[in-house]
């Protein structure tokens, strides 16, 4: 691995790990959309993973064969990533592709296409929380410092992919289109099995119930965590420092609590408010 360092591609700070600027144009301005294409885009630590489980086991019809012998990124690349792309240029259709790019970074050649576009949302203050952790053992991310440090990186956007306030609001003005599904962590979290079924519903699949029970079975925190293929246990050492945390940390909605002084719960409150202000959604952690 390089010395951590970041670079700035459109006002956005990516590590210069496993990312360039060239591959950021060709994604933004060449990268063509099939029409069968599913796409998964999340702002870090929102669900990513989870939610290209659910879709892997969806395609399979709950069978875990696919998720349990395959690793993730080979399923459901990241097309940001230099590697992952090559591997989606050259994925057999219809093709599984995850991305944490924001709106005005990814593909132009959506806007004709009928790709389907899933967008999960989490509440901001446990994405914090979850990118602090993972900071502290990703070797190409800088150390987050204190939590009081990180909190003002990543109210200023000063983290890899950008500003989660701008990430949600800029993905936020393409939900009225057809092709795009918008979902919450906490609403996984609350109603795993009715939201499989609704994603079943965008996606035009038909699952009967005792594969969809399998899909919620397959994709929970306790299975996805022994998923050597979905939890990052493969992943070298020289990348991850497997001694400092675990990619499948807590998976819960509200550990905020327990990292966040009042004082600083107060004072994202307020950030959030000013960011937010004019958003017509609710979400469930207004
Ligand atoms: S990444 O590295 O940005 O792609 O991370 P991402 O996958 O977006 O988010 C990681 C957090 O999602 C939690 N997670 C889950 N929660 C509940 N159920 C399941 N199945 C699940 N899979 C992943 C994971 O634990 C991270 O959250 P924290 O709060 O750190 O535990």
């Amino acid at each position: 691995m390089s010395e951590v360092t970041y670079f700035t591609h459109k006002g956005i700070l990516f590590p210069i790990d496993f990312y360039t600027t060239e591959n950021l144009l060709y994604v933004e301005n060449e990268f063509q959309f099939l029409d069968d294409d599913v796409m998964n885009v999340v702002y870090p630590k929102s669900g990513t993973h989870w939610m290209s489980e659910i879709l892997c086991l969806i395609r399979h019809e709950g069978d875990p064969t696919w998720v349990r012998n395959v690793n993730l990124w080979n399923r459901t690349p990241w097309i940001e990533v230099v590697e992952g792309m090559k591997l989606a240029l050259k994925y057999p259709p219809p093709r599984l592709l995850n991305t944490h790019l924001p709106i005005q970074l990814f593909p132009k050649s959506i806007l004709h296409s009928k790709a389907k576009i899933f967008y999960t949302a989490r509440n901001p203050k446990d994405v914090l929380v979850s990118f602090y952790h993972f900071s502290k053992t990703q070797r190409y991310l800088k150390d987050p410092g204190t939590v009081e440090e990180f909190l003002e990186e990543f109210l200023n956007g000063k983290v890899i992919f950008g500003s989660w306030f701008d990430h949600v609001k800029g993905w936020l003005e393409m939900k009225d289109r057809a092709n795009i599904f918008f979902i919450t962590y906490e609403e996984l979290q609350q109603d795993l099995r009715g939201s499989v079924e609704r994603i079943c519903r965008f996606l035009g699949k038909e699952l009967n119930s005792q594969q969809i029970d399998s899909v919620v079975e397959n994709a929970s925190f306790h299975k996805m965590k022994d998923n050597k293929m979905s939890n990052f246990s493969q992943i070298a050492d020289d990348v991850m420092d497997h001694t400092k945390g675990k990619l499948m940390r807590k998976g819960i909605c509200g550990d905020w609590k327990n990292h966040l002084t009042v004082a600083q719960s107060e004072h994202f409150d307020r950030v959030y408010q000013e960011n937010m202000r004019g958003v017509k959604m609710t979400f469930p952690w207004d």
